[in-house]
């Protein structure tokens, strides 16, 4: 029992992430889930050592932004352990204090603890990378640097600030940097990883290193030994050019200490087998508009979906060539050096110029002389890719025929009706203010349907008529409400976020999402939003997020490219509040049932 208020703890904060006892203390931990201009989501774990007093039965933790004051009566967390986790949304630049106060049985309360207070930097560590050679020769050293990035794109060196460390040090240590290397038997992979922390943010690198074993039979000292030279027609007493190490003797892309590492023929150009950039997807595909019904607006954009173990060259025009036969002009080339109409999206965090997952994209209505594909033509476009290796894919042909004026005026007169978003509509799907730009569908079924995105992206985001979209028939799923059939095909420069209206749904997280690929609906993303194989050039990782405050509720998602999404139900589940469809759903997308699935449609799987 308590006579008077309690003993008050002591409560500091931890600036780095080193493990120390501190007595009564309480350490922070932030995490950085999302990084956009002005404010980020942190989480934060607090512990703290047990207070002494044997009647203690819990603390309460409270915060408070500088400049405002403590409200007691309301603790942001509560409990009897000595450790919580604590998530706000942080502005940069603001300042939040912390204090913590014990309390007994009986409703005393302690004093304040000391205050321990933080400032949201401006941005936050995002990644870190190590930039060095792959390869080190037995006794040699070699240098390696740390880089990091931030969330507001600046770059930063963190070679001597970084903690480093080699695994295993049986052949090698490393310090600020520096890789010293000993004698192996034979061929040694280790592994050097760098870690850095800025903020209370900590991130880690790793980069795998062979230390190459050659032993006493290397004259030029380029860490080829003389019998390999001379077995592959090699100057074993020359250690320059393309008899060096970094040179690469037969033109492969593999320099020839790569290609003796991994028993590769420095003569042979086909030796490593080339594995060239594959496409993944085409968007619109040689389906739509030719064999089927659906639409093509004439300004559409052409986009594929390439990947490529060895990366594809940003910084090299001709990686990536589009040749474009329109069915009116001569036939023309465009590559990646044409950057009013080619673009490039990467989906992979390349620790270079090279990228290895990436849409690349050709805006047709962005060409000066050209303007929109001619109504009622056949285009056919071929891809050409190479990689940062030299290795070339196979040509890739493909068509699309472009929408007839009858097409193209039928579809303007039943697309559904649309406004600008209203600032209640952007505090649910924008309240960052990412986007400069939106629309909302104001009529019919899909009423409450919106699409926020940048008003700089070279082709503007519209809804098609539902009509457009075959019957939702993904195997065992019922739809909800309307499908959305955005338009035209095209991938954005910065992902678009839509909320989808899931009319009669009490509980969206019982929904998943699907897209239309121009023949089958796609399964997107499960009701816990986590992105499914097909749909990863569709949807951006860890954008879903459910609004039951909305009304119909909502899923809002963040995708890349777009054409067809409808919202939808597993058969056997139980989710909808009554049995009867919205008003305005298309007969297909409301097949009976008492659920459906969220869907979108365009590209096609390779
Ligand atoms: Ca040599
Ligand atoms: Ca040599
Ligand atoms: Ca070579
Ligand atoms: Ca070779």
């Amino acid at each position: 029992m308590f006579n008077n208020i309690l003993h008050p703890c002591k409560i500091s904060l931890v600036l780095s992430l080193l493990r120390r006892r501190w007595t009564c203390v309480v350490g922070l931990i932030f995490i950085f889930l999302l990084c956009p201009l002005e404010a980020y989501s942190a989480r934060l774990t607090l512990s703290w050592q047990p207070s002494t007093d044997p009647d203690v039965a819990g603390y309460r933790l409270f915060c408070r932004q500088n400049g405002q004051t403590y409200d007691y009566d309301h603790p942001v967390w509560e409990g009897a352990g000595t450790t919580c986790t604590y998530e706000f949304d942080a502005v940069v630049n603001t300042t939040y204090c912390f204090v913590v106060r014990a309390f007994d049985a009986a409703g005393n309360e302690s004093t304040d603890s000391n205050e321990a207070c933080w400032t949201a930097p401006a941005f936050a560590l995002e990644g870190l990378s190590i930039t060095g050679p792959a390869w080190v020769k037995e006794g040699d050293t070699a240098s390696y640097v740390a880089t990091a990035t931030f969330s507001n794109g600046d770059t930063g060196e963190a070679t001597n600030t970084a903690v480093w460390d080699v695994e295993p040090a049986t052949y090698a240590s490393i310090s600020r940097g520096q890789l010293t290397t000993w004698a192996v038997p034979s061929h040694q992979v280790v592994t050097i990883a760098a870690s850095y922390t800025f903020g209370l943010v900590a991130k880690e690198a790793q980069k795998q290193v062979t230390i190459v074993e050659v032993g006493a039979d290397d004259t030029d000292g380029d860490g080829l030994p003389d019998w390999w030279e001379s077995a592959h027609g090699l100057d074993p007493t020359s250690a320059s050019g393309i008899n060096g190490r970094n040179g690469d003797f037969d033109h492969d892309g593999w320099t020839n200490i790569e290609e003796y590492v991994n028993s590769t023929d420095p003569a042979d150009d086909a030796s490593p087998a080339p594995t060239p950039p594959e496409v993944r997807e085409v968007n619109p595909h040689h389906k739509a508009g030719i064999d089927d019904s659906i639409r093509v607006p004439a300004n559409t954009s052409f986009a594929v979906r390439i990947e490529d173990a060895d990366g594809i060259d940003m910084t090299d025009g001709a990686s990536i060539c589009f040749t474009i036969a329109d069915g009116i002009n001569s036939v023309y080339e465009r590559d990646l050096s044409d950057t009013d109409v080619v673009r490039v999206i990467k989906l992979s965090a390349d620790p270079d110029s090279r990228a290895t997952k990436l849409w690349a994209v050709y805006d047709r209505s962005m060409e000066a002389g050209y303007g929109n594909y001619a109504y009622d033509t056949d285009v056919t476009i071929k891809v050409e890719a190479k990689d940062s290796r030299n290795d070339s894919m196979t040509p890739r042909s493909c068509q699309f025929n472009v929408e007839t004026q009858a097409q193209h005026n039928q579809a303007e007169a039943n697309a559904p009706e649309t406004g600008p978003l209203a600032p209640a509509d952007l505090a649910v799907v924008d309240p960052e203010h990412t986007y400069d730009a939106g629309i909302k569908v104001t009529d019919g079924g899909l009423e409450g349907a919106m699409v926020v995105y940048d008003s700089g992206e070279p082709v503007e985001p519209t809804f098609g008529p539902t009509e457009e979209l075959p019957p939702f028939d993904a195997p065992g799923m019922d739809a909800v409400g309307a499908p959305m059939n955005l338009q035209p095909p095209t991938v954005f420069t910065t992902p678009v976020k839509i909320l989808i209206p899931c009319p009669g749904v009490a509980d969206v997280s019982e929904l998943s999402v699907y897209f239309f690929n121009g023949e089958d609906y796609i399964l997107a993303c499960d009701g816990g939003g986590q992105v499914q194989p097909g749909a990863a050039g569709w949807m951006a990782p860890g954008s879903r997020v459910d609004h039951p405050e909305t009304s119909p509720a909502s899923i809002e998602l963040r995708v890349y490219h777009f054409t067809g999404v409808q919202a939808g139900l597993a058969r056997s589940s139980a989710g909808m509040d009554g049995d009867t469809p919205e008003a305005g759903a298309p007969s297909g997308a409301s097949s009976g049932g008492d659920g459906g699935g969220c869907f979108i449609s365009t590209a096609k799987d390779f």
